[in-house]
């Protein structure tokens, strides 16, 4: 009796012992706020993880630029610093402007074009992320980008002078083109930029503007459904590549569920989140032809820039969309 007992608590201690050697826990910084449908997905993803791996991976998600900044998160993850993490695809569109394809004004507006925008553009940002020591999981889209500014906005004239808010360098090219002052903000700073003035105006998704609350700071959401970029979760290679296989299966299968999911979820945002800023009394109106009109030859523009320096791979990309 007192020697089974002994046993139970050695095979007790054992067992314990191997499930902790097993289990590992992987640190996920990713840039938006706990709200943004994105990090919901992300939340569902790592659970998705741990419970079908029986909890031997655990990935523990930071939120809004907490463990690391949104500028500091594709280094991280390409250094090893952390194994998994999330950014805004066109963030690096310094480093290649194949990055940046999804953020030029009016190519793809629609979810459909984005989805298509996505297959020619994929095998491009693989390549060079895993040039990188980094691998893709999955892309999900923001809803397309809107205006948002303190007063109706009829013509791209309207736009000159404004302080205005980006997000990334084809953003600033934007407010550039269109007279305005570019400033960076990523989001969880969004609402002191412009309390303290540094910004007033803004073009982003219905999503970001009901997660910082635009109706706080602006008065009017012109729907100009500009363009429809992306988030992408990556994994640092070595990482991945330490993994068992089954656990590797895991985290791909939960990753193309995440894809899936991510996708719905952000076409139900844009209804739902433009009822939302009316609901809090902003004016939401359609923009206006003149207005259109100006936007799209900025665009026009833009793609011309990006086309010189996307070279041969940014022909490709575009060639492949088109088709
Ligand atoms: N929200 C993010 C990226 C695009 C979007 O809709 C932002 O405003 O930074």
């Amino acid at each position: 009796m007192h020697i089974s007992r002994t046993l139970i608590a050695a095979a007790v201690a054992l067992t314990g012992l191997a499930l902790q050697v097993r289990a590992e826990t992987w640190d996920m910084p990713t840039p938006y706020p706990d709200a943004t449908f994105h990090t919901v997905n992300i939340n569902q993803f790592a659970a998705d993880v741990a419970a079908a791996t029986g909890g031997a991976l655990q990935i523990k998600v930071h939120s809004a630029g907490s463990l690391f900044k949104h500028p500091e998160i594709s280094k991280a993850v390409r250094s090893g610093q952390v194994p998994i993490g999330e950014f805004f695809l066109s963030l690096l569109a310094n480093d290649n402007p194949a990055f940046g394809v999804d953020s030029l004004p009016f190519l793809a507006t629609s979810y459909d074009e984005a989805a298509r925008l996505w297959a020619a553009q994929k095998g491009v940002i693989e390549k060079l992320l895993d040039e990188q020591g980094m691998m893709v999981l999955y892309a999900v889209p923001w809803p397309p980008q809107g205006l948002y500014t303190n007063k109706e906005i009829n013509s791209v004239a309207d736009l000159a002078g404004l302080k205005f808010r980006t997000y990334n360098a084809t953003l600033e090219e934007f407010a550039n083109l269109a007279g305005a002052a570019p400033t960076q903000v990523e989001v969880p700073d969004i609402p002191q930029a412009f309390s303290t003035g540094r910004v007033e105006a803004m073009i982003t998704s219905p999503s970001t503007g009901v997660n910082s609350k635009a109706w706080d700071f602006v008065s009017h959401y012109t729907d100009i459904q500009a363009w429809i970029p992306k988030n992408v979760v990556v994994v640092n290679k070595r990482a991945f590549q330490r993994l068992d296989a089954a656990t590797q299966a895991a985290v791909l299968e939960a990753a193309a569920a995440a894809e899936t999911r991510g996708w719905e979820m952000s076409k139900a945002e844009t209804a739902k989140q433009t009822e939302v800023l009316k609901e809090n009394g902003m004016i939401v109106v359609q923009p206006s032809e003149e207005l259109m009109k100006g936007l799209r030859e900025i665009g026009a523009r833009m793609l011309e820039n990006w086309k010189a320096a996307a070279g041969e791979a940014g022909a490709a990309i575009l060639a492949a969309y088109q088709q």
